[in-house]
């Protein structure tokens, strides 16, 4: 099987917004009382707003304190101020390696995919400048199912036209890796302590053409050395 797509997760993989994400987390979690830490924010990583909401205020102990109204205002007032620091993003805040890769992928003809969870990933992708390098990004509005479901990888390989067994997803999140390996994908964790993934790099400075070419010719080694 040849690799015809390469999909990403967005942040952890393609720009580092976890902090961004946490300054707003704070700040609306202050608001109720709820203090968090950065060590607290890493099970944030890969789970949708008010999944995260609901951690939060888990770890509060205050997850029977509000109506699903009042949910929503928390969740409106951290992404009111997650999406003010989004401004602070520029094309050098994409992470080493990425641009590279991509460019690369794409002369040689494998699309390019997005499958990130976050609603404003269209907005960031524009801020990054890479916005144009995407053949397709799953839409995560419309996605019944949140990662570790497979729901948002195989929505990207639908919009991309390839059959999961032909594609590769990179992800920097537990849940993440999940979803790709339930989609039949072939996985790559970018990180440590990632369960299951097929490939494990520590960042994103691994991540380059021929680490990729290595894997996926281990995982079809016959189907490949026919193709040569
Ligand atoms: P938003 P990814 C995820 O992005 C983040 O890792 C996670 O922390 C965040 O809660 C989620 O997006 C939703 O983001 O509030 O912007 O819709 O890793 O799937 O690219
Ligand atoms: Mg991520």
């Amino acid at each position: 099987m040849k690799l015809q797509a390469v999909i990403f997760d967005l942040d952890g993989v393609i720009t580092d917004t976890a902090h961004l994400h946490f300054l707003a987390w704070r700040d609306a979690a202050q608001a109720i009382g709820i203090v968090i830490d950065e060590e607290f924010n890493e099970q944030l990583k890969g789970i949708s707003r008010l999944a995260s909401l609901e951690r939060i205020l888990e770890h509060g102990g205050r997850a029977a304190d509000f109506t699903e109204a009042e949910r929503q205002a928390i969740a409106a007032r951290k992404n009111a101020c997650y999406v003010e620091s989004l401004a602070s993003l520029t094309p050098q805040s994409i992470l080493p390696g990425i641009k590279d890769l991509i460019v690369t992928l794409r002369q040689k003809g494998i699309r390019i995919g997005l499958a990130s969870v976050s609603l404003n990933a269209p907005a960031i992708l524009s801020a990054l400048g890479i916005a144009h390098l995407f053949d397709y990004c799953a839409d995560a509005a419309r996605v019944k199912h949140s990662k570790p479901a497979p729901d948002i990888f195989l929505a990207a390989c639908d919009g991309l036209g390839v059959v999961p067994q032909n594609a590769l997803g990179v992800e920097d999140a537990q849940a993440g890796i999940e979803a790709i390996n339930a989609s039949g994908m072939a996985s790559v964790g970018i990180g440590k302590d990632l369960q299951g993934a097929g490939l494990l790099l520590a960042s994103t400075h691994e991540l380059n053409w021929p680490r990729l070419a290595a894997y996926w010719k281990t995982r079809n080694p016959v189907t490949e050395a026919l193709e040569e």
